[in-house]
């Protein structure tokens, strides 16, 4: 049988027929309703955060929380990664903003803080980094360079649901913080995803975004979309976060048993568990260094593909590499380039037979 890259996590059947019951006794499908409340309540006990808005997918919840941040009609420049996937760019881009490619660091791959300044022009707006594979920012850091350059910061936190620093849930830094709750990620609503963030007025700006710009239905202030998360699944959300801590420390299982074989050994660089993080294992990041492992990437991403297990490149090519951005922008983002050459996510989930690891290990070591 297959070995996907991921497999989604989802409830017993019992379990979701019993949370959609009262939809058909009710028939309130959508637009903020009981389930949706309900699922919002829990999961900002969760994820400790003050406030959160639903959405139906992580990137419509980053768009409009860049458009929330007001900084659309500016017109200028955004300070992100190129280490992502490509929704954070196109969530710059969509708002009518220039994104501003920073270089990466080579341990945990996130945005370079000792980088950021540099790029700071007179335009720049916002700094929008990404905790990429559950990897958090500096985040630390990059607050310092926003509040001297009185700049905002929005995380792509879209692979961080649960992960705490020092204690503190990861959607409480930054002025905005979106997760996504897609069927490929450790927490999902089947599609979905929300902003965390806390200052009301901002609430009240994202809720008219997603609800095509309407304060009440009397009165239309602003432009909108529609991006609401609807009951059926939020529904998924509420089943889902009742075995979050399960999925996590299935997860982490895996990669436990992952480490045993790749650890140390020599042409492999694993991402260390970050210091103060609590993981959430969202992926299984491998960088290969085919000088010393004697076979590249693509040759242990083939050799898997052959026996039926699908690793996937996640994040080649670089963003300012693909063809929608590589023409506009300057490529001085020289370890991205590198990391989105050598790195292969190996498959990961809850539900993967440790048994498949140590397959999947022979293969790579093979
Ligand atoms: N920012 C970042 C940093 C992100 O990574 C993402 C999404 C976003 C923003 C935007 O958030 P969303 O709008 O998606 O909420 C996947 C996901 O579609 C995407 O959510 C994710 N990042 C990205 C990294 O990966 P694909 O095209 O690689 O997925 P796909 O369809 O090839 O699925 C991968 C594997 O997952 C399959 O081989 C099997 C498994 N799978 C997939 C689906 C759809 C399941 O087990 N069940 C499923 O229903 O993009």
């Amino acid at each position: 049988m297959s070995i996907l890259v991921t497999r989604s996590s989802m409830p017993s059947l019992e379990e979701y027929m019993e949370e959609i019951k009262p939809i058909f006794e009710s028939h309130w499908m959508t637009n903020v309703g009981p389930i949706y409340k309900k699922f919002q309540r829990q999961l900002m006990d969760y994820l400790q955060v003050p406030e959160m808005s639903l959405f139906v997918n992580g990137h419509m919840a980053l768009e409009m929380a860049i458009d929330a941040l007001g900084l659309k009609d500016m017109g200028g420049e955004v300070i992100t990664t190129p280490y992502t996937f490509v929704s954070t760019t196109h969530a710059i881009t969509r708002n009518g903003l220039k994104p501003v490619f920073c270089d990466i660091k080579d341990d945990d791959y996130t945005i370079d803080p000792e980088k950021i300044e540099s790029l700071i022009t007179d335009k720049t707006v916002a700094i929008i980094p990404v905790h990429v594979y559950g990897n958090i920012c500096n985040v630390d850091a990059i607050q310092k360079i926003a509040d001297k350059h009185g700049l905002k910061v929005s995380y792509d936190a879209a692979h961080a649901f649960g992960v705490k620093y020092k204690g503190v849930g990861v959607g409480n830094f930054g002025d905005a913080s979106m997760f996504s709750f897609h069927a490929t990620k450790v927490f999902n609503t089947i599609e979905g995803g929300s902003i965390a963030f806390k200052d009301k007025a901002y609430g009240t700006k994202l809720h008219e975004l997603k609800n095509f710009g309407i304060h009440d239905s009397e009165d239309v202030p602003g432009v909108g979309g529609n991006a609401k998360l609807d009951e059926f699944r939020a529904a998924m959300g509420i089943c889902n976060l009742k075995h979050i801590e399960e999925y996590i420390f299935a997860r982490q299982k895996v990669a436990e048993r992952y480490n045993e074989h790749l650890e140390n050994v020599p042409g492999i660089k694993l991402c260390k568990q970050q210091q103060d993080v609590s993981a959430n294992y969202a992926y299984y990041p491998v960088y290969f260094n085919e000088k010393v492992l004697g076979k590249t990437r693509n040759q242990v991403f083939n050799e898997l593909a052959a026996h039926d297990i699908h690793a996937r490149k996640y994040f080649y090519p670089a963003v300012n590499e693909m063809r929608c951005y590589k023409d506009q922008y300057p490529l001085n983002t020289p370890i991205a380039h590198d990391v989105s050459m050598h790195i292969l996510t190996l498959p990961m989930y809850e539900g993967l037979a440790l048994e498949d690891v140590d397959k999947i290990c022979d293969i790579v070591l093979g």
